[in-house]
């Protein structure tokens, strides 16, 4: 197993838009990363994914960018960006970006150019097609809703965008395209930044037949006929080639239909693509036949076994991420935990599991105090495009709406989009003006200051485990064995090096439960309840034992 930063680092995902206010027009901004530098590096984390902070019409927020070289003003300058990236470094925290290039805004100049005739220059840049029998090329669906289509009036034809009409596609069949991408890269890599996080990444290089899929399901139609197109290695590989090798940074890819299977192929160390995969397969497990509004339980085998099999697929040639939840999914205490009765004890647990598990960790931003879902009785509450979608075509289709408002609480989006709770101010101290998306009431019993003053402090707790994690080169270099695949309730695995170790013990669950005895001659070094008890395992108590 070759050893490197990236293997080591403890990540942390900022959603710029929501992390902090620093002048008071309720959008979060990079001064106002800039004022929590303290509280970042305070925690122990020492790489930072920074959401999209790219010139955009904010049309899914930020992920449609229409100048990949400027910051859009609402973030803040180009100085402001340079002077956050310098004070990072100086605490030794690098930084990586958000590389959203399966598609760009409609109001890049790109696209701008492309529409206007079909012998621009730009014209290539993108995927433009004649409809069939009046309608859209083929049948594919977009991510969002609708037909994965919109017909261009001003040269009649289709141009594709997988997520919303203003997300055009780009075509990488295009090696000038490709070359400007690289050429980005290069721009702000050469500025210092330590690498990137590939937005679906698995979707650029496109089925060329464009043919119709024989089923009515998005996820099939995307793990089938978008996903892991024929040329995505060829492309990665010329990337590494042009751009990665050539500077000492790290790449995480992202995106729908990479299974354990093909997750190899993109991470191999020998491949010479990528770095390593956020695998989406957990977040979208619970996805029923009718997409992700259409929630079915998880148990706790399944998650195991998940981790089980990625584990074993990136073996010792790859590494995986070790992550539970992001921008675009539920809260992982009200997903995984249970954020009502156990909330302490349940957000620490699953800070053990993402800081003991062999992989590179990311915590998203709030985590640390374990902020959990938000449930906005209004529609009008609501930012997130996907759920706003969702919401008027159940109105349309006649649903029973307050029906449709409680998976919306359970999976929209905006569930990890509400503003960091600072404390108990109006707004929960995010910003000074009116948030771009109100605060989750939660607010008044969860916030940093509260947390702070707390003998059961979420904060500290990250804190401590950080700190053994780093301490330990075995957390990262270790093996992992699952110990009791079977059972219903507790996660037991191991993490060891030549006979010596630890082993973690998680009880997912509500009740209190017989510890399994062949740990009791381990030494507990570490639980998240004080009063822990020899022989029984508390609701949602984690604890380490080293061997
Ligand atoms: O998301 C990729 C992705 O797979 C989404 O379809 C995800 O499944 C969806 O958000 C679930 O509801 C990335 C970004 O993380 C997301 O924020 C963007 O909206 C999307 O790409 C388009 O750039
Ligand atoms: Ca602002």
């Amino acid at each position: 197993m070759n050893k490197i930063w990236w293997k080591e680092s403890i990540m942390y995902q900022i959603y710029p838009r929501s992390f902090k206010d620093s002048n008071g027009d309720g959008i979060g901004d990079i001064r106002g990363i800039i004022e929590k530098v303290d509280y970042i590096a305070g925690l122990g984390v020492d790489l930072i994914w920074l959401g999209p902070v790219y010139e955009s019409p904010n049309d899914d927020n930020g992920y449609d960018i229409s100048d990949y070289y400027k910051i859009h003003p609402e973030f803040g300058t180009m100085a402001d960006f340079k002077e956050l990236l310098t004070l990072l470094h100086d605490r030794g925290i690098r930084l990586i970006m958000d590389l959203v290039v399966n598609h760009s805004s409609d109001e890049h100049h790109w696209f701008e150019e492309a529409r206007k005739s079909k012998d621009n220059p730009y014209r290539d840049y993108y995927i433009w097609k004649e409809g069939k029998d009046g309608g859209p090329p083929n049948n594919w669906q977009a991510f969002f809703g609708g037909p994965a289509w919109h017909y261009d009036e001003a040269t009649e034809e289709w141009y594709h965008h997988l997520f919303t009409v203003k997300q055009p596609d780009l075509n990488w069949e295009n090696p000038k395209l490709r070359a400007e991408i690289y050429k980005m890269m290069q721009h702000w890599l050469d500025m210092g930044v330590d690498g990137f996080r590939m937005d679906v990444i698995s979707l650029i290089s496109k089925r060329l037949e464009y043919q119709d899929t024989p089923v009515d399901n998005l996820m099939y139609q995307v793990n089938n006929y978008n996903a892991n197109g024929p040329r995505i290695h060829e492309f990665l590989k010329e990337m590494n080639q042009e751009v990665l090798s050539k500077y000492d940074i790290m790449t995480v890819g992202e995106g729908p239909g990479i299974t354990k299977e093909l997750a190899h192929k993109y991470i191999g160390e020998s491949r010479k693509e990528l770095n390593m995969l956020f695998q989406l397969e957990l977040m979208f497990k619970d996805n029923g036949p009718g997409g992700k509004f259409d929630v079915q339980e998880v148990k706790l085998v399944d998650f195991k076994k998940l981790f089980r099999d990625w584990d074993a697929a990136v073996g010792t040639d790859g590494w995986n991420n070790i992550f539970l939840d992001n921008h675009d999914f539920p809260r992982m205490i009200s997903r995984f935990g249970n954020d009502r009765e156990y909330r302490y004890a349940s957000a620490t647990l699953l800070a053990t599991f993402l800081l003991t598990m062999r992989g590179t960790p990311c915590i998203y931003m709030g985590s640390e105090i374990g902020m959990g879902n938000v449930a906005f009785d209004n529609i009008d509450d609501y930012r997130d495009i996907e759920t706003l979608h969702y919401h008027s075509t159940s109105l349309d289709a006649g649903a029973d709406m307050d029906d449709v408002m409680r998976r919306i609480h359970i999976q929209g989006r905006d569930n990890v989009r509400t503003p960091i709770q600072w404390s108990d101010d109006e707004h929960a101290g995010f910003t000074t003006g009116a948030p771009w998306i109100k605060a989750n009431p939660e607010y008044h019993q969860v916030n940093v200051e509260k947390d702070k003053l707390s003998n059961r402090s979420i904060y500290a707790y990250y804190q401590e485990l950080i700190e053994l994690r780093k301490s330990d080169e075995l957390f990262v270099y270790g093996g992992f064995e699952d110990l009791m695949p079977d059972d219903p309730n507790i996660y037991c695995y191991k993490r060891s090096m030549d006979g010596t170790g630890y082993t973690i013990l998680l009880n997912f669950s509500d009740a209190e439960l017989v510890i399994p005895k062949e740990h009791k001659t381990e030494v507990l070094i570490k639980s998240n309840y004080q009063d822990a008890k020899d022989d029984k395992l508390k609701p949602w108590e984690s604890r380490i034992y080293k061997f």
